[in-house]
């Protein structure tokens, strides 16, 4: 890593500097920088590519080790133009080329080691803050990379807990909008409990120029932002995207299994509220919270911009169960809602849809 190197190409690109990074008040961007960032975007040649939905499923698997190790992590910070539903096109900035970014699992005590690629076609320079690192900015200024370069973190999982990574430019807010989160979980020493599958989730708005579903290229509009009225609000990424609609439910189950859901608010603005509709959160962990004793048969529960939670849930009948945002405007008009399909043994003394008189 060439950091005088990196440093001058960001000054080149107006973000240089510790300055540079979010949270310094004083550096915050000007309409004209987040003007001149969606012109770059937009003329820059980039792929288009057929999904930015994260694959639901796609966590890896529950750790079984009992000693520290150390953890290769490789993020690369993808601009790619792909359809929000379709007809309905977008510049999305990802994570490995996913909404929300890869799942990062890690065991406390472990220590990440994270290689930060900005691929040379990108237009913007990126980064990353982690919520699970005890550091300055979360890794932030460590990981600020222009086009082309490079960047390496090290650092100890010291605490546990499922923790949002996102994008921590001075446009913060409008790289998060463009699709730059996720999360890592970091798990406690003794492991988490067996459940019998585990989901990935991440939620978060998109604003742009035009109306929902108004077909053609939309364009990231700064003012709705600031105003926080999105065009679109989503779960991974696309309208609908885990249900029929969009590329088919989130998970098939069987009746009686349990279901952990890692659920990430993007945001950048509003709270999710989150709910599955004809069921309840057996089990559910506070803010992603691991060393609190997890709150139980919860019906909706907020999630901040910048927060996780933790939701088990099981299924005693058959059915389409949705996962929502119980702000119910942006489940009937903006896009937001999965669905997780559970098949089995019809129970009508649990649910009776048809009852004899
Ligand atoms: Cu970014």
């Amino acid at each position: 890593m060439v950091r005088t190197t990196r440093r001058s190409v960001l000054e080149a690109l107006g973000v240089g500097g510790a300055a540079a990074v979010a949270g310094c008040a004083a550096n915050a961007p000007t309409a004209a920088d987040t003007e001149r960032q969606r012109t770059a975007m937009e003329q820059n040649a980039k792929p288009t590519v057929d999904r930015v939905a994260a694959d639901p499923t796609d966590i890896p698997g529950p750790i079984q080790r009992s000693t520290p190790t150390t953890v290769d992590v490789t993020l690369r910070p993808e601009e790619v133009t792909a359809e929000i539903e379709d007809g309905v096109t977008f510049d999305y900035m990802t994570y490995n080329g996913q909404v929300p970014g890869p799942f990062i699992r890690v065991r406390k005590g472990d220590t990440v080691d994270l290689t930060f690629e900005n691929p040379s076609g990108n237009a913007l320079p990126h980064n990353v803050d982690f919520h699970a690192v005890a550091g300055p900015g979360g890794g932030a200024e460590a990981t600020m990379t222009a086009p082309g370069e490079t960047a390496r973190l090290r650092f100890k999982a010291t605490y546990p807990g499922a923790y949002i990574y996102h994008c921590a430019v001075p446009n913060l807010d409008m790289h998060i909008s463009a699709g730059m989160f996720g999360i890592i979980l970091v798990e406690p020493e003794e492991g988490m409990p067996a459940v019998d599958h585990e989901l990935y989730l991440g939620q978060h708005e998109i604003y742009t120029d035009k109306e929902a579903g108004e077909s053609g290229k939309h364009r990231f509009d700064m003012q709705a932002m600031k105003r926080e009225e999105p065009t679109y609000v989503v779960m991974n990424g696309e309208q609908y995207a885990l249900t029929p609609d969009g590329h088919g439910t989130a998970a098939t189950v069987s009746t009686g299994d349990t279901v952990r859901t890692y659920f990430v608010t993007g945001g950048p603005n509003l709270t999710s509220s989150f709910h599955p509709i004809g069921n309840v959160w057996e089990e559910l962990y506070p803010e992603g919270s691991l060393t609190t004793r997890p709150e139980t048969h919860v019906q909706t529960k907020p999630v901040a911009p910048g927060s996780t939670t933790i939701a088990t849930m099981s299924f005693p009948v058959p059915g389409n169960f949705k996962l929502v945002d119980h702000a119910l405007s942006r489940v009937a008009r903006k896009g937001c809602m999965a669905i997780v399909t559970a098949e089995g043994e019809e129970r009508p003394d649990i649910f009776d849809p048809n009852p004899e008189q």
